[in-house]
């Protein structure tokens, strides 16, 4: 997996880098991210890569000329097709499917928006998708292109060691995760529920399954639209539904 990213802040993006399980990748060879300067790709003496907005207003623009010339020297480079994601709090909203999606291909490349904005021909004639990782408002796309990577990354064979836990993650099924306990077995006055020390490995996934789905009924109802049950599931699910009318909680957090 081929991954380009280019920022004016190359240093805080390389930061984000070299930890956990994305850093280890990229020492064992399984990724090859590269960071670009944008200031690199500047023709002039001062590397100026923003200018005012025409019309007017506050704040700088991104100039379009040294983000054409990066994607230009990375394709050259890499060779082949290559998606080019522009950062941008008007984009549409990664998600796991996105994710999903960029790690079946060679590679892609990521371009920071920052400053109040870039110059729309970037958008328009350069990149193929404009993301946004939520409804906040950041002071740049580094650390999006960070979420980027790492959602993407962890997605490629090897890089998480344990495929099974990739395989489990809860947007892969669609629902959140079961609650999680390790020792003590008592703390603070809160016991571990018995089900999970009775070495009933039955029971256990049938616990797990049924709190999994309560979560996601209590705290993401959203996701339930989208994901894939089986009978069993189906039918706990439609029990929770009756308990909660019978119980007179509906409408109620
Ligand atoms: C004051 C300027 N803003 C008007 C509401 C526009 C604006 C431009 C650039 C706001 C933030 C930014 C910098 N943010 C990003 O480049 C960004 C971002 C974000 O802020 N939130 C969520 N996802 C993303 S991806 C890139």
């Amino acid at each position: 997996m081929q991954i380009d990213i280019v920022t004016i802040f190359p240093r805080m993006v390389e930061a984000g880098l070299a930890e956990g399980v994305v850093g280890r990748a990229r020492d064992r060879g399984l990724l090859d991210i590269a960071v670009h300067d944008l200031r690199a790709f500047t023709t002039d003496r001062h590397h100026v890569v923003d200018d005012v907005p025409f019309g007017g207003g506050p704040g700088m623009v991104l100039k379009p000329e040294p983000l054409f010339a990066a994607v230009d020297a990375i394709r050259e480079r890499r060779g082949g097709v290559r998606d080019v994601l522009l950062t941008s709090p008007a984009g549409r909203r990664f998600t796991q499917a996105d994710a999903r999606r960029l790690a079946g291909a060679d590679g892609f490349i990521v371009l920071c928006g920052r400053y109040e904005g870039v110059d729309d021909r970037v958008r328009t004639l350069l990149a193929t998708d404009e993301i946004s990782i939520g409804d906040y408002v950041l002071s740049g796309g580094e650390l999006p292109a960070l979420v980027i990577v790492d959602a993407v990354s962890r997605l490629v064979p090897g890089v998480v060691g344990d495929e099974q836990s990739v395989e489990g993650d809860s947007f892969t099924r669609g629902l959140l995760d079961y609650p999680h306990f390790t020792r003590p077995a008592e703390f603070r006055g809160q016991r571990v529920p018995d089900v999970l020390v009775s070495g009933h490995h039955g029971e256990i996934r049938r616990w797990r399954l049924a709190q999994a789905l309560q979560r996601t009924f209590e705290q993401r109802p959203d996701l339930l639209a989208t994901a894939v049950l089986d009978e069993d599931e189906r039918e706990l699910l439609r029990a929770l539904h009756q308990s909660r009318a019978r119980t007179g909680h509906e409408g109620e957090d």
